[in-house]
Order: C-alpha cells, then sequence, then structure tokens
C-alpha cells in the first residue's frame, strides 16, 4: 500500500488553501531535524551522546548532551531556511532572531527539543515538541515580548516521539495526524489522518509521588479515581506514568485518558512544572484538534494570555469528558 508521505500532505494542504508555501516548508524543515535527532538519539552510548552536559538552563535544570545537540540541530536547520523571524527554546534563555547573513520570514518558532530529559539515559522514549506563531506585525526583529501570544495564535503544532518507532504528529489546525518515520527511505510517511481522542476514559497519568503537595480539589479528585467502582465516580481507573510527556500525550491520542501535572506546593514560586510556550500550548493544540480537551484546571489553556516566555502551568489534558471532570473539581472548589 504506498502511503502519502508528510511532504505530500504538506503539498495538499498547501493546495486546499489551509497553509502558506512557506509554512509548509517551515514545518518541512522542523521534520527533517526531528529525523536527525532521532538518529542521534538512536546511537545512545555508541554516539556518546548520553549523560550531562554540565551546563544548566535558565530554569536552573540540569542539561543533557542531547538537550544541547537538540537545540543545535534545530537551530541549525532553520538558520538558512528563510521561513523563520525568531526562534525561542526551552533550553535557551531568550528568544534568538535568525541569523542576519540569511533571509528572514513571517514566522516565530518555539521548541522543547528534547522533552522527557529524565529517561534519555535509560532508553526510554524522549521527544520533540514545537509550536508556531505568526510574527505580530510592524515588527522588523522580533524580541521575547512578541512570542507572547496565547496558544490559539499558533498556526501549526506538533511533537516527534523518539520511541520503538519515529512518529510524528502535526496539526495545522484542520485535524491532528501522525506520520511514522520510514528509517530505510528517512521520509515520514501517514500512518494516521484525523486522530480522534475518546471522550471518556479509565486511564490517568499523573506523577502520584507528588501528592501530599497537592491542592484539596486534587486531591479529592485522584481519591475518587483511586475509589475505583464502588467509589464516586463508578468506575475502575486503570494508571500509567511515563515522564516523558510526549509518550504519555501520544498514548492518549492513541487510546485516551487524562494527563495531569498539576500545581503543587512543593515549590510555591512555581504555578506548575510544564511550560505554556513550548508544552502546554502545542499540546493544547494537537489535543483539542483530536477531539479532546485541555485546562490549567480552571481554564482553556489555549486562552491564557502569557506573561514571560518560560512560563509554567499546570496542565490536564486528554478525553474530553475527564478533562471537564476534573476541571469542575477545581472550580467548585474555588
Ligand atoms: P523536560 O522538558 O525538562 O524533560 O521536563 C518535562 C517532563 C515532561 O516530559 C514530563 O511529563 C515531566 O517532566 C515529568 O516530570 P516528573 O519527573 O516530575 O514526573
Ligand atoms: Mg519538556
Amino acid at each position: 500500500m504506498s502511503r502519502t508521505s508528510l511532504t505530500r500532505f504538506l503539498v495538499e494542504e498547501q493546495q486546499a488553501g489551509r497553509i502558506t508555501a512557506d509554512l509548509r516548508q517551515l514545518i518541512a524543515i522542523v521534520a527533517r531535524a526531528c529525523n536527525l535527532i532521532s538518529i542521534t538519539v538512536g546511537k545512545g552510548a555508541l554516539g556518546g551522546v548520553l549523560g550531562d552536559a554540565g551546563t544548566g538552563n535558565i530554569q536552573g535544570e540540569a542539561q543533557k548532551k542531547l538537550d544541547v545537540i537538540s537545540n543545535d540541530i534545530l537551530l541549525e536547520a532553520n538558520a538558512w531556511g528563510g521561513h523563520l523571524a525568531a526562534c525561542a527554546s526551552e533550553e535557551m534563555d531568550h528568544s534568538t532572531p535568525m541569523p542576519a547573513e540569511y533571509p528572514h520570514g513571517d514566522f516565530l518558532l518555539l521548541f522543547d527539543p528534547l522533552d522527557g530529559s529524565s529517561n534519555i539515559d535509560v532508553n526510554v522514549s524522549v521527544g520533540t515538541i514545537f509550536s508556531v506563531l505568526r510574527k505580530p506585525a510592524g515588527v522588523e526583529i522580533p524580541g521575547d515580548a512578541d512570542f507572547l501570544q496565547p496558544g490559539t495564535a499558533q498556526v501549526a503544532a506538533g511533537y516527534a516521539v523518539y520511541g520503538p518507532q519515529t512518529t510524528l504528529v502535526l496539526t495545522v489546525g484542520h485535524g491532528t495526524h501522525a506520520f511514522t518515520l520510514d528509517r530505510e527511505s528517512g521520509t515520514f510517511l501517514m500512518t494516521q489522518r484525523g486522530m480522534q481522542i475518546p471522550e471518556d476514559t479509565k486511564e490517568f497519568a499523573i506523577n502520584m509521588s507528588n501528592q501530599r503537595h497537592w491542592e484539596p480539589a486534587m486531591q479529592s479528585y485522584v481519591e475518587h479515581l483511586l475509589a475505583g467502582e464502588t467509589g464516586p465516580r463508578g468506575k475502575n481507573f486503570n494508571m500509567r506514568w511515563i515522564a516523558s510527556m510526549v509518550a504519555d500525550v501520544h498514548r492518549i491520542l492513541t487510546r485516551g485518558g487524562i494527563f495531569i501535572y498539576p500545581w503543587d506546593k512543593k515549590d510555591p514560586s512555581k504555578p506548575g512544572k510544564l511550560r505554556l510556550m513550548y508544552e502546554a500550548n502545542p499540546m493544547g493544540f494537537l489535543v483539542e484538534q483530536a477531539g479532546g480537551a485541555a485546562t490549567n484546571g480552571r481554564e482553556r489553556i489555549l486562552e491564557i494570555e502569557p506573561t514571560a516566555l518560560h512560563q509554567r502551568v499546570p496542565v490536564f489534558l486528554g478525553s474530553k469528558n475527564e478533562v471537564a471532570e476534573a476541571t469542575r473539581y477545581h472550580r467548585n472548589a474555588d
């Protein structure tokens, strides 16, 4: 059976008037970078890419070698393409305009180059998450403030998960589609068009070790999930936690579920662990485009007005009815 390649899909989206030629080329470049990151991740110890880089990012997190390598691959791949005005990354303190010697375009690219860093050294799935925004009109060289646009302004978002297969999941605002990397030819081939998350679920994903730090609404929501079929929810729930958001979200896009990284009082200065611009917004866009929902426990993620590039938010996403249920617990407690 001949499958639609990512290249053909993007050309057809352009012909249908859903994306511009510039956005098509930008996505193709990001996909090429993901292919390269996938190859690098796959080398593991043989490529000398495991372990710490010996540096930290702006959020005080130790960087892994692969965090730094993946960031460089994405920057390098996008530098000369001519479709971008600037990039911002979870691993860089500030956004960076495209080099002056190359042509510039009208898009802004944000990425978490290697999500799930704690899993790199143990051969568990990691991934790349990206989001594309438009450069605000009239801005010549964009700075950090120009990236502070709500998730509803995204023109494209996606992730690549580097697992048993490398899969790229993409939305340009007309459904969420999956492409699997054919490692022999180096091309992404469509393996699922129009992914749909089941509205109901019996599976949740959360790091339970933080339970004692959660707020009361969160405590009772999970307590009721754990109570099983004789409890208030009247059904038994299963639990999964991979600790790579890309892998947990990929499972949810495939078979449903709810993913939660709630606020906790371990560090009251942080309103959650995950980053709005690099993780919550792109994943929220992908999940909504697959019929799911994404909130911060109270409001829709995509409508949050960002105030800082590295802003953190609580994240509840996945099966629509379950996200609504979890959100109800929080709203009722306010
Ligand atoms: P990272 O971008 O630095 O890898 O951190 C984000 C990751 C997510 O992929 C994952 O859901 C979460 O952190 C896991 O956190 P924890 O180790 O607290 O369970
Ligand atoms: Mg991450």
